[in-house]
């Protein structure tokens, strides 16, 4: 017998909104489901007739509010943007004090902030949730990052963490249930309270800014096998599934082993990703980790060229044009290939910690600026399941900022120090022979420029302040002065030409 009351609603039945709702359905809960399109929802409805919480259709947004247990909690799954605000605008007339509208769509932060603020003052209360994890995730366990009103968060909680991935609560490894699509018994879940009003989407869009990293750095991992070594795809998936034993086991390490070993399906004898064409597009979240990175004043190079690696990438008429014209070094590598395997693996563990502690930083420059309390080791926990990014490593950052919570970076804490310190020789190998033999790298090569940076008392930065004085009078401060104290020297005119008379 279906309940009077759903226990919550979802509207937007796209990919990520039927997964969700199926989701929530497993786990006992009612819920209605909506969807600018009527037809979507009867088709959804009429397709998943028995799941063990129930959907209920409903075909107007009267209709669905109506069918929703007080005080009401309904999730919006739709575009971000534009088709969110319109779906908060049509809401909220029909909304009663204490309701709460909770949007998982990839909304920027600053939205979130507004959108929470304007939602506050008519008395209702919002949830900007980051879901994480594609549509399997949103399916099956996806990893769930909340912001917003605390009390609000405390009545989404049970249902949160019902539907979130599981991690064991030691190794920190992903939990599967018995059998597939069979929701887990016990286990972490990957959600927790985020932090006050966008925290949970700012969250949300610095992890898809180190995916992105992630993802790059393997592609170079990938492209300097293939470069230096000549390896085969087939040949690199058995390194990569080697590698997923050790301190790089992680889902996108395993995707990759597996994409390597894959036939293309069409010719059934070429390697699949010979075939796939070499440009990748970038939905914007990356950018927003990039831009904001920028606006804040925190270094994350490594997250930016990432970026602009798929913005090359996406130019390939301009690079097949320019390979005819431009040429590289005539260098070719010529030692083992098993210590250059080794590496590279060195290579791509060292740029992955210094993205790392880049999106860190980046977090922790945000909680200063907007207000936020967040807690590191959490969300470090949290990524641990569900998400694109999940990796055994998650679990050493989780242990880092329990060591110390307001740890500076990453960097500083003692496993990453070592680690660096241990695997840096073979690292610099690496982004050497990159250089000579003309493979591009980026994100290797700007990770050891960061870690070179950060760990230098002195940059040159002196000269470039004093190019500053001399031409714009910018001021400079001195060694022997106290901080904050400006100079200024007059400078001569600079020599100009002189024109004709
Ligand atoms: P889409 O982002 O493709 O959005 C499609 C949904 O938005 C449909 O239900 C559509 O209704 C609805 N919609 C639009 Br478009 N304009 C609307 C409007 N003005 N009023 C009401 N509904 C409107 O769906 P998705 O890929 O499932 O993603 C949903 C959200 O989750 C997005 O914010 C996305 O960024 C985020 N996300 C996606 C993924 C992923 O892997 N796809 C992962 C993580 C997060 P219609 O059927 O009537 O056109």
């Amino acid at each position: 017998m279906p309940k009077a009351h759903s226990d919550i609603g979802l509207i937007g039945l796209a990919v990520m909104g039927q997964n969700l709702a199926l989701n929530i359905a497993d786990h006992g809960f009612q819920i209605s489901v909506y969807n600018r399109t009527v037809e979507k929802t009867d088709k959804f409805v009429a397709e998943n007739p028995a799941t063990p919480g129930g959907l209920v259709g409903a075909k107007t947004l009267p209709e669905f509010v109506a069918s929703l247990a007080k005080p009401r909690k309904m999730i919006i799954l739709v575009q971000a943007g534009k088709a969110t605000d319109a779906v908060i605008d049509g809401l909220v007339p029909l909304l009663e004090a204490g309701d709460i509208i909770i949007d998982g769509g990839n909304a920027l932060w600053t939205d979130t902030i507004r959108r929470e603020k304007t939602l506050r003052e008519k008395g209702l209360r919002f949830i900007g949730s980051g879901v994480s994890g594609g549509e399997e995730g949103a399916r099956f366990g996806p990893s769930l990052m909340p912001g917003g009103e605390f009390n609000a968060w405390l009545e989404l909680k049970p249902i949160w963490e019902a539907v979130a991935a599981k991690v064991d609560a030691k190794t920190g490894r992903p939990l599967t249930g018995a059998a597939p699509g069979k929701p887990v018994v016990g286990g972490v879940p990957c959600t927790t309270y985020i932090g006050e009003n966008g925290a949970g989407h700012y969250v949300k869009m610095v992890h898809n800014g180190i995916e992105y990293g992630d993802m790059q750095m393997i592609c170079e991992a990938y492209a300097l096998m293939q470069g230096l070594l000549g390896l085969k795809p087939a040949e690199m998936g058995e390194i990569f599934s080697g590698w997923n034993q050790g301190a790089l086991d992680s889902f996108l390490i395993e995707i990759t082993a597996d994409i390597l070993k894959q036939k293309d399906p069409a010719t059934k004898r070429k390697a699949f990703v010979d075939v796939v064409l070499d440009t990748a597009g970038q939905k914007g979240t990356g950018k927003w980790t990039s831009t904001n990175a920028l606006d804040m004043g925190v270094p994350a190079p490594t997250i930016a060229e990432a970026v602009f690696a798929r913005c090359i990438s996406a130019i390939k008429d301009e690079r097949v044009a320019a390979a005819k014209i431009l040429k590289g070094p005539a260098k070719k590598y010529r030692g083992g290939k098993k210590a250059l395997v080794q590496a590279i693996h060195d290579a791509l563990y060292c740029s992955k910690i210094c993205s790392y502690a880049q999106g860190f930083q980046l977090m922790r420059t945000a909680q200063a600026e907007f207000g936020w309390k967040l807690n590191f080791g959490e969300i470090a926990q949290i990524f641990r399941g569900g998400c694109i990014i999940r990796a055994a490593f998650l679990q050493k950052i989780t242990e880092a900022y329990a060591r110390k919570p307001d740890l500076a970076n990453l960097l500083l804490d003692p496993y990453f120090n070592k680690t660096v310190q241990k695997a840096q020789a073979n690292w610099r190998k690496v982004v050497s022979l990159a250089a000579e033999c003309g493979v591009p790298a980026p994100t290797f090569a700007s990770a050891l420029a960061y870690y070179d940076s950060y760990r230098s008392a002195r940059l040159p930065a002196n000269l470039l302040q004093a190019q500053r004085d001399y031409f714009g009078a910018h001021t400079y401060e001195r060694v022997d002065q106290p901080r904050g104290k400006f100079f200024h020297v007059d400078w001569p005119e600079p020599t100009r030409p002189q024109l004709p008379a």
